[in-house]
């Protein structure tokens, strides 16, 4: 029996101690908070990671080190499963209670409680890729990272500075290596080459594509983007724009999303008809956007992002011949506008669930192709594998259909199926775009949003709110749910949900109405009530 390697445990954890004062919480995309605090927790995940690995039999598991759309000084990290998808939600108790365990004693006897409660082989190997987006508190938490990896004896893999989704793109790869499931080559030229490749194909014979501004956030996108950039050159000309600045400030997904508004420093750039679009800090969102002839902001938003891609593969599906075979589904959350879940379930299967790219993902996972986006811009598309054989196996009747099957697989290879991937996303869009002669406005009128806002409530307790119907509905605190009913009926078209935020300290409220001024009224009004019941400093705020 191979036992853990105490000593070495314990000598490099005692290199990272942890403050008995700050509680840890594996949240929405792992680990999130101040980068300065997060020491403790990078050694503690790397350890956690390596023994996932030997739990997978040696499989390749990954780690990304971004706090995505958060704030500069903050950082986070997340471990990636063996196909590129996210961390086994059973597991996030244990990495929470290993990152919480006080002690050098504690951590170790926590250890030692999971891996025989897991019944982990602590024989097999144990293999690791991590990278990290650009944040300053990076190196420093990578090398907190590696003294957890050596500390578990794992064999490592450094993918530098990349973006999240290349990171599951290169897990995928490297543990589908040289078998028939083989998901491209394991490096980011690899990926870079396998999408532009398909990218190139899909626009071959369409007409030229006018210039594409992409807000990098200040990010790692800045450097994929440019990748894509020289891969593509006249194919799809691309302009960078916020290469680098400070990380996600009033730039980037999250900002145009929330605010509803240009990036400022695009202000000067972007002229009326032309489209553009944002990433997030580790390109794992995108929102796109343009401004009419009056220089009117206009919003392509992750539900926008639905409605035109999905139709796009259905037609694909239909015109190749596969539509009795290959069905077509969408998932969303409560953050959908409700316009946007209106017009597709007209169309196609719609299902809700909790926020999160894991809960999308696996309800995804349920349909031969699943399409999923949260309204953030955060999604992909999944086709199973036996939509994809059916698909790549079809026998077209016509050359018609030979051509469709031809740009199906394409798309297949276009997208990243491991997780959302803004730049992937990006060139999908693109493509739809190309295919059905769309402007941003003729993309814009598929449905008309309804008016909405989302508000922060910064709660001195966020897990004092729990929810229940995908995050429609609060059950705690007792009560308060029946307020915000009461004031939801006052509004035309009104709907309004609270839930407490996996990736930030505060509690988020949405809103819609038939109107602006309404939809505003209605989200500052909850919040109100939010506060009331339970606003104030965070309990937990490290500082
Ligand atoms: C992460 C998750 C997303 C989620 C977002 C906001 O995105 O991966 O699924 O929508 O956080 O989550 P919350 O409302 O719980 O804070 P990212 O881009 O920040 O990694």
């Amino acid at each position: 029996m191979v036992a853990l390697p105490i000593d070495e445990i314990k000598r490099l954890l005692d290199l990272h101690p942890k403050s008995p004062s700050i509680r840890y919480q594996y949240g929405t995309a792992g680990f999130r908070t101040l980068g300065k605090v997060l020491d403790p927790v990078l050694f503690r995940v790397g350890v956690l990671a390596g023994l996932r690995s030997k739990k997978l039999d040696g499989k390749v598991i990954g780690v990304m080190v971004t706090a995505s759309h958060n704030p500069e000084p903050d950082n986070g990290v997340k471990l990636v499963d063996p196909r590129g998808e996210m961390l086994e939600s059973a597991w996030e108790i244990h990495a929470t209670n290993l990152a919480n365990a006080a002690t050098t004693d504690d951590f170790v006897a926590a250890l030692e409680d999971f891996v025989k409660l897991a019944k982990i082989d602590l024989s097999k190997p144990a293999r690791v890729v991590f990278a990290r987006d650009t944040r300053p508190s990076g190196p420093a938490l990578v090398a907190s990272l590696k003294d957890g990896l050596q500390a578990i004896g794992a064999e490592t893999r450094d993918g530098g500075i990349t973006t999240t989704p290349v990171l599951h793109y290169l897990v995928r790869t490297m543990n589908t290596k040289g078998t028939s499931a083989s998901y491209g080559d394991d490096s980011e030229e690899g990926y870079i080459t396998k999408i532009s490749t398909a990218f190139k194909n899909l626009v071959a014979g369409k007409a030229a594509l006018a210039p594409l501004t992409i807000d990098c956030a200040n990010g790692v996108g800045a450097k994929t983007g440019q990748q894509f950039q020289d891969a593509l050159k006249d194919t799809l000309p691309i302009v960078l724009e916020n290469t680098n600045g400070v990380l996600n400030e009033n730039c980037g997904a999250d900002y145009v999303k929330t605010s509803q508004k240009l990036p400022p420093s695009l202000e000067t750039v972007l002229q009326a008809g032309q489209r553009a679009c944002s990433l997030d800090g580790d390109a794992d969102r995108l929102i796109y956007y343009y401004l009419d002839e009056r220089r009117q902001f206009h919003m392509l938003d992750g539900d926008k992002i639905t409605a035109l891609t999905a139709s796009f593969i259905v037609d694909l599906v239909k015109a190749s011949g596969l539509e009795q075979k290959i069905k077509v589904g969408v998932v969303q959350t409560a953050y959908a506008n409700g316009s946007s879940t209106k017009y597709l379930t007209e169309r196609l299967p719609v299902k809700c669930v909790s926020t999160g790219v894991k809960h999308l993902h696996h309800a995804a996972e349920h349909y031969d192709v699943g399409v999923y986006f949260e309204a953030n811009g955060h999604g992909t598309v999944l086709f199973s594998p036996q939509a994809e054989d059916t698909i790549r196996n079809h026998k077209p009747s016509t050359p018609a259909q030979s051509t469709t099957q031809t740009h199906l697989i394409n798309t297949i290879d276009v997208i990243n199926q491991t997780v959302g991937d803004a730049l992937s996303d990006m060139l999908l869009v693109e493509i739809v775009l190309a295919h059905k002669s769309y402007s941003g406005a003729e993309w814009d009128s598929l449905y008309a949003d309804l008016p909405n806002r989302l508000v922060k409530v910064v709660v001195g307790d966020r897990n004092a709110f729990k929810t229940e119907d995908a995050e429609r509905r609060l059950v705690s605190p007792v009560g308060l749910q029946a307020k915000i009913d009461e004031l939801v009926r006052k509004y035309e078209g009104g709907r309004s949900f609270v839930r407490p935020s996996g990736t930030e300290d505060v509690v988020r409220v949405y809103a819609e109405a038939a109107l602006r001024p309404q939809a505003d009224e209605l989200a500052f009004r909850v919040a109100g009530l939010v506060y009331d019941e339970a606003g104030g400093d965070p309990v937990n705020r490290p500082r």
